[in-house]
Formats: C-alpha cells, sequence, structure tokens
C-alpha cells in the first residue's frame, strides 16, 4: 500500500475528510518532495502540493502522486481557502502549526471543523519501510566511518570544536547532506552534561570525551554516541564506563517487538540502578530516529506505546557525575520480527587514547 492510501485509510479511521500537512518531515514522507517549503492538501480524491515559482520543477520530480499548484503570489492559506470549500472536518498538525497560523487555518475552512491530529502522519512514519531502512543504515555507516576516522587524529591539545568539524568533514565527505543536530562533544567535567555541544575547551589526558553526533543521508538522520578516554584511566573511569556498556547491551537485548518503550527503558535503567547510579542517569534511553532526528516512539520512564518491525531506535544509557565527568554509549537498533538489529558498528569496548 502506498504512504498515500496508508494516510486515507488513517483518516477514515479519524473520520475527517482532509488534512493539511505543514511540517516539512510529513510533507516529504507522504509526496517524496524535499524542497521543505509546501503544504500538503489531502483528501479522498485528491492529493494537492501547494508551493511556489522556486520549487515547481522538483516538486513536479519529486512527487509524481500530487498534483503541484503554484500558490504565485497568493499565500498557503487562501489558496488552502479555494481548493478546500468543500471540507468539513479537517485534520492539522497541532503539535507544528503556530497560533498565528492556526488562525489563518480556521478563516481558511470557515465553513468546516479543524481537528488537532498531530499523531496521523508520525503514527505512520514510526515504522519504516524497506527503502527507509536502506537510507537508515547508509546514515549509521556515515557516522561509524567518521567516528574510526576520527579516533586517529584526537590528541590532547585539541579543541572540542575542532574534533567537532573533523567529524563533520568527514560525514559530508561520506555523501552526508549535514550534521542531523549540533554535535555534543563534551571533555572532562563537561562530560557530565549530557547535552554540552562542542565548545572551545581543550582536550586532556585524564579526561572523559563524550561525542554524539549523526549525519543526515537523503533525509534519514544517524545518531551516535561514543565516549573515549584519554590518559590513563582510574579504576573508577573504567567502573563507570563497563556499567553504562552493561545497561546498553541489557537495553539492546530488551528491544522487541511487543515490548512498550517503558519496559525496555527499565532494563537498562535497573542495571544503572543495581550499581548504585540511578540518580546519575535522568533521561530517557532512547528515541525513534528516521527523517527527523527525535521521533517517536521513545524508550522512556512514560512510553506506552509499543514497538513493532520496522521501528528504529536509541539506545543510549549514560551515567552523569557532576563535577567528576559522564559516559553515555548510543547504538541505533532495528526493531524486528523477533528483536533488533543493532545497526551501529563503530567499537564500543572501552578505548584509551594516549
Ligand atoms: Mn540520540
Amino acid at each position: 500500500m502506498s504512504r498515500l492510501q496508508q494516510m486515507r485509510q488513517q483518516m477514515l479511521k479519524d473520520n475527517i475528510d482532509a488534512y493539511v500537512v505543514m511540517r516539512p518531515e510529513n510533507g516529504r514522507y507522504l509526496s517524496g518532495f524535499s524542497g521543505g517549503e509546501a503544504t500538503l492538501y489531502i483528501t479522498f480524491d485528491k492529493a494537492l502540493l501547494l508551493t511556489d515559482f522556486r520549487y515547481i520543477e522538483q516538486a513536479k520530480a519529486q512527487a509524481p502522486d500530487f498534483e503541484i499548484i503554484d500558490a504565485g503570489q497568493q499565500t498557503h492559506f487562501s489558496k488552502l481557502a479555494e481548493v478546500g470549500q468543500q471540507a468539513q472536518r479537517v485534520g492539522f498538525e497541532g503539535d507544528f502549526v503556530t497560533y498565528l497560523d492556526f488562525g489563518k487555518l480556521k478563516d481558511a475552512f470557515a465553513q468546516g471543523e479543524l481537528l488537532s491530529l498531530p499523531d496521523l502522519v508520525s503514527h505512520l512514519r514510526s515504522v519504516k519501510d524497506d527503502s527507509e531502512v536502506e537510507l537508515i543504515r547508509q546514515a549509521v555507516k556515515i557516522a561509524d566511518n567518521a567516528f574510526n576516522e576520527v579516533l586517529k587524529t584526537i590528541e590532547s591539545g585539541q579543541t572540542e570544536e575542532e574534533i567537532s568539524l573533523n567529524l563533520e568533514f568527514s560525514m559530508r565527505r561520506a555523501g552526508a547532506s549535514g550534521g542531523s543536530f549540533e554535535f555534543i562533544v563534551a571533555s572532562g567535567v563537561r562530560s557530565c552534561m549530557p547535552h554540552g555541544t562542542a565548545s572551545s575547551k581543550r582536550v586532556q589526558s585524564g579526561e572523559f570525551l563524550t561525542m554524539d553526533f549523526g549525519a543526515i543521508y537523503q533525509g534519514y538522520c544517524s545518531d551516535i554516541t561514543r565516549t573515549v578516554f584519554i590518559g590513563d584511566p582510574e579504576d573508577k573511569h573504567r567502573h563507570i564506563y563497563e556499567t553504562v556498556l552493561a545497561a546498553q547491551l541489557a537495553g539492546i537485548q530488551a528491544v522487541a517487538p511487543g515490548k512498550s518503550g517503558k519496559e525496555v527503558d527499565a532494563v537498562a535503567r535497573g542495571v544503572i540502578e543495581q550499581a548504585g547510579y540511578g540518580d546519575y542517569f535522568g533521561h530517557g534511553l532512547g528515541h525513534s530516529v528516521g527523517l527527523a532526528i527525535h521521533e517517536g516512539p521513545n524508550l522512556n520512564k512514560r512510553e506506552e506505546r509499543i514497538l513493532k518491525p520496522g521501528m528504529v531506535v536509541t539506545v543510549e544509557p549514560g551515567i552523569y557525575i557532576p563535577d567528576w565527568g559522564g559516559v553515555r554509549i548510543e547504538d541505533i537498533v532495528l526493531v524486528t520480527e523477533n528483536g533488533c538489529e543493532v545497526l551501529t558498528k563503530a567499537p564500543k569496548d572501552f578505548i584509551v587514547l594516549e
């Protein structure tokens, strides 16, 4: 079944006769158009892609199942008012449309009712098809390769920003269109900040170095974290690393269809709690990845949604000790029929650099 057919099936279930897509990832997912600046208007007999002069040719080439409409000098909202005169129950992305745009949508569909259905497309996106999995595999491979390359160049005295830049260069050279988020390169005490983006701090001997980065390949994201040690580790460094690794392996082992996000989270979290570091693991175990770097379902304490084959999630526990440092290890896994396949291949045994 095509994505458009799946979409319409979902619209039937939600009892709506039209849906407006403004989130670029959702538009790309349904239409194939990667230009970003488009509004989709989908009914049971129409699939329209509203864009402007700059993107007409690209949209025609990328979105063959959609009728491409040049909104010209009109806004997408006034065009929607024209094409959507019959619509009675119109779904939209309540988690994306701004307050101002919501007012314009209301004016455009003055005759009908607007329903916030933010999960409609993201629900479809959560299970990846083979072509999507293939692109994610490529994005993961590019990041794995960057880690292996950059590992050879890391030395004390280098700034975190230089390391971040080297990761990006490596991935761009390998075909990535860019990084999938602002990279985290956090060394020494900064490694206790789960989201410490690369700074001008120089890495030194006796420090952990956490690198959390990823590539975008043909629209699809990867996400990997590796923590290495520079210099001579103390027992505590090894112990914290081994604890995080044990939690990560247990988390991966727990990923399977039928499990909820919170069940999987609990398994990895249990390992860290058992070791006495529960208070130092303050974030969720993982999230889904696809056209966006953070998608649902998640793996965390609250996630009730159930994993299904074809979902792609990260498993990324960490321990962060204030004024000391932290460790996080993250892989991407594909949920399969009877468990999961780890897509990330970069080494994750305790790596000690000179
Ligand atoms: Mn992540």
